[in-house]
């Protein structure tokens, strides 16, 4: 096996520089662990952006991926396979939908459902052809394609990737009058939204935000489309974040007051456990079909070996009380970090939900604090990474016990009281 050190000046020499990754080369994984190529163990606190709830590497995912990777890959849509319609029947029970789009990473997923929402407004909705408007957040992450990063206020993901694409109209998140304002116009296909948004630094709305933005949708007849890629799949502490208010813990026979039920939900991620890309568009008929053979799909879309590896890995979520844990283990990491923001000056705020969390640094955004916190960490035994400069996310695997959180708890309370006894001048 290479080193650490080979396995970097590779990716250095012959790799696109399109990452700036923290200095640890992971080269196994199972359940909430990482080894790097020398044999370290490291507790992951980041998986993979939430796309490894179920832990890396999970026995049950793993062996259904060999058995239809034996058996049968891909097909194309071009015909029919025997997984496809079993998958899609599972999910439009699992969710309470009565249609799946099945698409491979997030961006796909988004991309669908923003052509979906503007084919609806044409056909349906009888807004000028052209004209749709798409009503999306400040601070919001969609994904990187030209379209998506064309609505995007981040100048590092869309700088010099211009043209862009037209028709999205941008409201500040959390505020329902600049929603009802841009509402007004009849042109408005619909609403995206990240029910928490992760990348701007888990920035978590008013309780009953999501409720009321989707019922100014439905008053002004525009599509309610919820980004639950990051969100989803059990990692807040409900099955979905739009279901955040629901006791049941995505038990619930998935009944609309159980959940604020979107126009559109997008999932992607920890769908598949973070072993395949696969990414879903859930929607009614009455949106859904305006979709026509011919008119949207893709190569790998609704292939048979991610049907199986997500409905393992949904499986696995149900089986193993993933939301519920993810509930109880987010309370107390918040607790503690909040007291450790009681003794530390380096906290300035903790966020979060579930188990999707973060500690703002009482540091600038381009100051390097972060970072060499999350070295330190690194140093220590558990891997995190900054977003946006001065927040690091927390999101461990949901199947983590409260004896592996608790023992991340002092790792992370080590450093930062380390860190801050070494430093010499005051954090401004
Ligand atoms: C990167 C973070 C970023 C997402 C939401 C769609 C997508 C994502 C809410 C697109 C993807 C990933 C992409 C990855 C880092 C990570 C991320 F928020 F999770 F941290 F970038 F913002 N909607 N998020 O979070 O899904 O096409 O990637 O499958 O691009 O650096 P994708």
């Amino acid at each position: 096996m290479i080193s650490s050190e080979q396995a970097m000046s590779l990716e250095n020499r012959y790799g696109a520089q399109n990452y700036h990754p923290l200095p640890v080369v992971l080269a196994r994984g199972e359940g909430v662990y990482v080894w790097d190529p020398e044999g370290n163990r490291y507790f992951d606190f980041l998986s993979a952006y939430s796309a490894v709830n179920q832990g890396h590497c999970h026995p049950k995912i793993i062996s259904t991926l060999k058995e239809q990777a034996e058996t049968l890959t891909l097909t194309s849509r071009a015909f029919y396979n025997n997984v496809l319609g079993e998958f899609q029947q599972y999910l439009s029970e699992y969710f309470g939908f009565e249609k799946v789009l099945p698409m491979n990473t997030g961006a796909e997923g988004v991309e669908t459902a923003i052509k979906l929402a503007r084919k609806w407004a044409y056909e349906i909705k009888g807004v000028e052809e052209n004209k749709a408007e798409i009503i999306v957040c400040r601070n919001n992450f969609h994904g990187r394609t030209t379209t998506i990063i064309s609505f995007s206020d981040d100048e590092g993901a869309s700088k010099n990737f211009g043209p862009y694409t037209p028709g999205f109209k941008k409201i500040d998140y959390n505020n329902l009058e600049q929603l009802e304002e841009a509402l007004q116009s009849d042109r408005v296909a619909g609403f995206l939204v990240e029910p928490i948004q992760g990348e701007a630094g888990v920035m978590v709305p008013d309780d009953d935000y999501l409720e009321k933005a989707a019922e100014l949708c439905k008053k002004h007849n525009a599509l309610f489309i919820c980004d639950e890629i990051q969100t989803g799949i059990a990692r807040t502490g409900s099955l979905l974040a739009s279901c955040g208010n629901c006791t049941c813990e995505g038990h619930c026979e998935r009944q609309p007051e159980h959940f604020i039920k979107p126009d559109i939900l997008i999932l992607g991620k920890a769908i598949s456990g973070g072993v395949y890309p696969v990414s879903v568009v859930l929607a009614d008929s009455k949106v859904m079909d305006v979709l026509k053979p011919g008119q949207h799909g893709s190569t790998f879309g609704g292939n048979p070996l991610g049907c199986k590896v997500a409905m393992a890995a949904l499986d696995v979520v149900k089986d193993e009380n993933l939301a519920q844990n993810a509930r109880k283990l987010g309370v107390i990491f918040r607790d503690e970090m909040n007291q450790l923001a009681s003794e530390s000056s380096l906290i300035k705020a903790v966020r979060g939900k579930g188990l999707l969390n973060a500690v703002e640094i009482n540091d600038t955004p381009e100051s390097k604090t972060a970072w060499q916190l999350c070295v330190q960490l690194k140093e220590n035994g558990l891997l995190a990474k900054p977003t946006h400069g001065n927040i690091i996310r927390f999101a461990p695997p949901l199947i983590m016990t409260e004896e592996q959180l608790m023992e991340c708890v002092q790792i992370i309370r080590k450093t930062f009281l380390e860190y801050e006894a070494d430093y010499t001048e005051p954090i401004n």
